[in-house]
């Protein structure tokens, strides 16, 4: 897929970013290739088919089923340093990547393959893409407490270079309380905190996330529209909402770009920055994100900037590189 063209690519940082979900069909049939596996499609055009979701249960079955391509360390780091290509051209200068250990333990690659593959897809990332890089460890919130506690303390003994966790699949019915225990280890042990809160579940959970969490960041949190004294919290205390425009969309948790409420977000102050979530399957990159924007609400260069300058304050990343990057 080629950069959008036509704008002006402001420097930005991608802070809710799947790396599994950057996995495009021609490479699912590569590593397939590569691994001896058979696919149950017949070809890409079968494959690019399934990609109409109807919530996000629908679209996670199939993020689910394609990462069983994914075996070896090679096949992790290829996978990330084709993101690291495709979102330097998007403009994209510092990337904090998600990963889902758990949905790679579940098929029996090792936390050493996946973590280690995708930490040497990074580790040229600067000096090949221009891209500084940090990564972050998600737990599948519809597993056990159990699991996910069971996967950090497994993250931590290896040492992983990680910078954060982060709480991310089928939100509605596991809510971020169920985490509590997690969230407290993970601080202990120094790491940064975000959770996916607000995407379909509502507002509430964003709250729990914040109270019971501690999070620092919420990734999504578009449903804090519903709740205002939630809004003028999150406004109050600048807390950073990881927003996904096309993600929405093809999830339905909006009807069209249009009725997305990103720019009733700015307008209410909110730290809001645009992001491309899974791109792979959603449509686009950071700039296909800004270009459909542009295109459905006509962006001022004053909008445009303010969402740019929001992802550099809101990441992880050092002071000094933060005063780079702006
Ligand atoms: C995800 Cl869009 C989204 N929401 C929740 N969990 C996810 N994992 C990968 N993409
Ligand atoms: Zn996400």
């Amino acid at each position: 897929q080629l950069p959008a063209e036509g704008l002006r690519l402001l420097p930005v940082a991608e802070l809710h970013l799947h790396i599994e979900g950057t996995l495009e069909p021609e490479l699912i049939f590569e590593l397939a290739e590569r691994n001896g596996l058979v696919l149950p499609y017949s070809g890409l055009e079968e494959l690019r088919g399934l990609y109409e979701f109807s919530d996000l249960q629908s679209f996670l079955d199939l993020y689910y089923a394609n990462m069983a391509v994914l075996r070896t360390e090679q096949d992790f780091a290829d996978m990330t340093r084709a993101y690291l290509a495709r979102a330097s051209a998007a403009g994209v200068r510092h990337a904090e990547i998600m990963m889902d250990p758990q949905a790679h333990l579940s098929r029996g690659v090792s936390l050493e393959t996946c973590v280690n593959g995708v930490a040497s897809g990074l580790a040229t990332s600067v000096e090949e893409f221009g891209i500084s890089t940090l990564l972050i460890a998600a737990f599948l919130r519809d597993l056990s407490e159990k699991s996910a506690l069971e996967v950090l303390d497994g993250l931590l003994a290896m040492n992983a270079p990680i910078a954060a966790i982060g709480l991310d699949s089928a939100e509605v019915g596991n809510p971020p309380a169920k985490f509590e225990r997690l969230f407290t280890r993970a601080r202990e042990a120094g790491l940064r905190l975000t959770a996916h809160a607000g995407e379909e579940g509502p507002a509430s959970y964003i709250i729990e996330a914040l109270e019971i969490l501690g999070v620092e960041r919420i990734d999504h949190g578009i449903r804090c529209m519903e709740d205002p004294d939630l809004v003028e919290r999150l406004v109050e205390d600048r807390i950073p909402l990881t927003v996904c425009p096309l993600s929405n969309v093809r999830l339905r948790a909006v009807d069209t770009l249009a009725d997305h409420p990103l720019p009733a977000m700015l307008a209410a102050g909110l730290n809001v920055s645009v992001n491309s979530d899974d791109p792979a399957y959603f449509g686009g990159y950071v700039d296909d994100n800004f270009a459909q924007l542009d295109a459905a609400f006509e962006f001022s260069e004053f909008d445009r900037a303010r969402l740019a300058a929001n992802s550099i304050h809101s990441s992880f990343a050092s002071e000094d590189r933060k005063a780079e990057l702006l």
